[in-house]
């Protein structure tokens, strides 16, 4: 069939037949070694497995509160100084203006992340989501990355436990999974030194799934990284939900390079970006879903990773600022009708979900949850 005859890759083949955990080793051996079309193949006996023919999508909007940060992680384009031009801080006004755009385009999550503002107190962050929460509870706030809620504990000399206690008591939701860059601290020191490092990461994670928060996570490829970072990555985060299964969903995220003091770097092509979603889903054998971001990806390459391992493509989006900044080429939103196509032209069956996924129905703005997903009889593993 599609090993090419190879003895490794043949092994391989037949753990994912047999739903086995893969190894470090395997892993390493895929992403080093497969050939494209044996990893989708191999991905999408996964994916069908666990999500059938369904592909999930959102109706999301984004808010980033500042973009002022104290960091100077080397692969953001998003960032201002203080005293910079392109520096913007979001008033309680426009907040208001930014959530009730989204509630009568039918929004069901915003999705909040933003830079750490040197002057802005605890407060200041606690407000954000208490003015959208109050301006329209209906809508689920998935907000802030373990780098942003460490920042929080720090200025307000609070643990960790407390400000997503805090947090939730103000309308949080549910968590991102930003900040996670690469695991590997030689990496990290070389990509983002100073900010929160990977024990940060997880524990923060960790307190939200004991607080019975969801959350997402990511990974940062196509940069300095090698084939072993990555999949020490993707093991790291598996052994955590092995432990807590507070993860949704996985997002492996393209470096883009323009406008960050790394770019004389290539950005990944679409090869690379398909490999980087097949070998998430064949080494994240207990997550049960795998996004392939289509602002990040671009409408094209998001259809074809939905036959190598994808079955989300995250949402209408509206004023993604992150990439845009960093020279993606995709609109800043779509329409629902938009990702519907997107979605049928690539062979798969549209469903709304929410944000903890469970379906959504939906007559034009006005909307309810119908309950949890049923696309497949699987154990969440394999
Ligand atoms: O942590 C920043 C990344 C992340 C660049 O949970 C960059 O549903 C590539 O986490 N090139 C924030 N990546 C975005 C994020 C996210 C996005 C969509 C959905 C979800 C979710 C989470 O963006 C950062 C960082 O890893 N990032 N700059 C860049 N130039
Ligand atoms: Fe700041 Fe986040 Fe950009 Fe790093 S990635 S510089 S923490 S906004």
């Amino acid at each position: 069939m599609f090993t090419n005859g190879d003895p490794q890759l043949l092994a391989i083949a037949e753990k994912v037949q047999n739903k086995e955990r893969l190894t470090a080793d395997d892993g390493i051996y895929l992403d080093e070694r497969a050939d494209l079309h044996s990893l989708g193949q191999l991905a999408n006996i996964v994916r069908e497995r666990k999500n059938g023919n369904f592909a999930y999508y959102n109706t999301n909007i984004h808010l980033n509160p500042t973009n002022v940060c104290v960091y100077r992680c080397r692969f953001c384009a998003f960032r201002a100084d203080l005293k910079d031009e392109r520096g913007y801080t979001f008033t309680d006004e426009m907040l208001r203006e930014r959530v009730l755009e989204g509630q009568a385009a039918g929004a069901t999550e915003i999705h909040v992340v933003g830079g750490l503002h040197h002057q802005k107190k605890y407060d200041w962050y606690l407000n954000v989501v208490r003015v959208i929460h109050e301006t329209c509870p209906e809508i689920h706030i998935k907000a802030w990355t373990p780098v942003e809620i460490s920042w929080f504990a720090f200025i307000s000399k609070q643990t960790i436990r407390q400000v997503l206690e805090q947090m939730m008591d103000a309308g949080l939701g549910s968590m991102p999974g930003g900040g996670a860059e690469i695991f590997d601290p030689e990496i990290r020191r070389q990509i983002c030194e100073h900010k929160a490092d990977s024990q940060v990461w997880f524990d923060v994670h960790r307190t939200a799934h004991e607080l019975g928060l969801r959350s997402n996570a990511t990974m940062l490829y196509g940069h300095i990284e090698e084939a072993r970072h990555r999949i020490d990555h993707l093991c790291q985060l598996r052994n955590l939900q092995d432990e807590t299964g507070g993860f949704q969903t996985f997002i492996p995220l393209a470096f883009h390079p323009e406008n960050t003091e790394l770019s004389h770097i290539r950005k990944p092509d679409g090869l690379f970006d398909l490999r980087m979603i097949a070998l998430s889903r064949l080494m994240l054998d207990n997550f049960d879903h795998i996004k392939a971001y289509w602002i990040m990806l671009g409408q094209q390459t998001a259809q074809l990773a939905l036959a190598w391992g994808a079955d989300d493509i995250d949402g209408t989006v509206v004023h993604e600022l992150i990439y845009h900044d960093a020279g993606a080429e995709t609109p800043e939103g779509m329409t629902v009708d938009q990702l519907h196509q997107l979605i049928q032209e690539a062979g798969r069956i549209p469903m709304e979900r929410d944000t903890l996924y469970r379906r959504v129905v939906r007559s034009g703005r006005n909307w309810s949850v119908a309950g949890p997903l049923q696309t497949t009889t699987e154990d969440s593993r394999h």
